[in-house]
C-alpha cells in the first residue's frame, strides 16, 4: 500500500523494547482497593473469595497469553513473569503491560459472581500495571521474594491489627498506637581498637542519608559499603 503524507507520525512513537534475555517483570495492583474493599464487604484482614478470584484472573491471563512462567500474587496485586527469551510482539513493555492489565481487568468482572455469590459488584474495578526488568536469577528471585515479604509482614500487622478491633474491642486508632514501634535499624559501627570486629547493635529511629564526597570508581567505596549492592554480583 503506497504511503501517506501522514505516516511520519508513527516516528513519535517511543521504542519499549525490554532489553534482551532479562526477565520481564508485569506488576498489576487494583486501583484504590481500599474503598473496593470496604464497598464490597470484603472479609479482613483476608477475604478468601477475593483472594481465589485474583488467581482466577492470573491463571486466565497465563492461559491466553504467551510466555509466562510464574505469576505470583497477594493483597491486591499480581506479578507475571515472561521467560528471558521471550520474543511476544518484540518484546515491547507496553504491549506485555496492557494485555496483561486488560485481560487482568476483564476477568476480574467475568468471574466475579463465580466468588462473590451474594455479593453484586458494584463498580467497574480497575488495575495499574508496570514493567521491571531483571537481568539475572538471582535478581528475579530477589525480587519475588520482597513480594512475597511483603505479604508477610502485612499479614502479621493486619492479623495483630483486626484481633485488637474485632476480638479486644479496641478502636481501629487505639489499634494502631498499640502496634506502633519505631523504625529500628541496625548498623556496624567503628569501635576501639580491643573490641573491634565485634558487632554491635545501634539502634536508630530513622536512617539519615548522608553526602559524601569520595572516589566511587575505585573498590574502596564499594568495600566500605557493601550493603549498597547487597551480595549480587
Ligand atoms: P492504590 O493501589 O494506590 O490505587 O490504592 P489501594 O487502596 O489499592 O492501596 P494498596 O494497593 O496499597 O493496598 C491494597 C488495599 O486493598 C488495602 O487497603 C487492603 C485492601 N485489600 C486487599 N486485599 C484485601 C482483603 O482480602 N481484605 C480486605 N479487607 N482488604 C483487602
Ligand atoms: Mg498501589
Ligand atoms: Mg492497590
Ligand atoms: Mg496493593
Ligand atoms: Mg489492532
Amino acid at each position: 500500500m503506497a504511503k501517506s503524507k501522514f505516516e511520519y507520525v508513527r516516528n513519535f512513537e517511543a521504542d519499549d523494547t525490554c532489553l534482551a534475555h532479562c526477565w520481564v517483570v508485569v506488576r498489576l495492583d487494583g486501583r484504590n482497593f481500599h474503598r473496593f474493599a470496604e464497598k464490597h464487604n470484603f472479609a479482613k484482614p483476608n477475604d478468601s473469595r477475593a483472594l481465589h478470584l485474583m488467581t482466577k484472573c492470573a491463571q486466565t491471563v497465563m492461559t491466553e497469553l504467551e510466555d509466562i512462567v510464574i505469576a505470583y500474587g497477594q493483597s491486591d496485586e499480581y506479578s507475571f513473569v515472561f521467560k528471558r527469551k521471550s520474543n511476544w510482539f518484540k518484546r515491547r513493555a507496553s504491549k506485555f503491560m496492557t494485555h496483561v492489565a486488560s485481560q487482568f481487568a476483564s476477568s476480574y468482572v467475568f468471574y466475579w459472581r463465580d466468588y462473590f455469590e451474594d455479593q453484586p459488584l458494584l463498580y467497574p474495578p480497575g488495575f495499574d500495571g508496570r514493567v521491571i526488568v531483571y537481568p539475572n536469577n538471582q535478581t528475579l528471585k530477589d525480587y519475588l521474594s520482597w513480594r512475597q515479604a511483603d505479604c508477610h509482614v502485612n499479614n502479621l500487622y493486619n492479623t495483630v491489627f483486626w484481633a485488637l478491633v474485632q476480638q479486644s474491642g479496641l478502636t481501629p486508632v487505639q489499634a494502631q498506637e498499640r502496634l506502633q514501634v519505631g523504625e529500628v535499624t541496625t548498623k556496624e559501627v567503628k569501635l576501639p581498637a580491643e573490641i573491634e570486629g565485634k558487632k554491635m547493635a545501634v539502634t536508630r529511629t530513622r536512617i539519615k542519608p548522608v553526602p559524601l564526597y569520595c572516589d566511587i570508581i575505585g573498590d574502596a567505596f564499594w568495600k566500605e559499603h557493601p550493603e549498597i549492592l547487597d551480595e549480587d554480583s
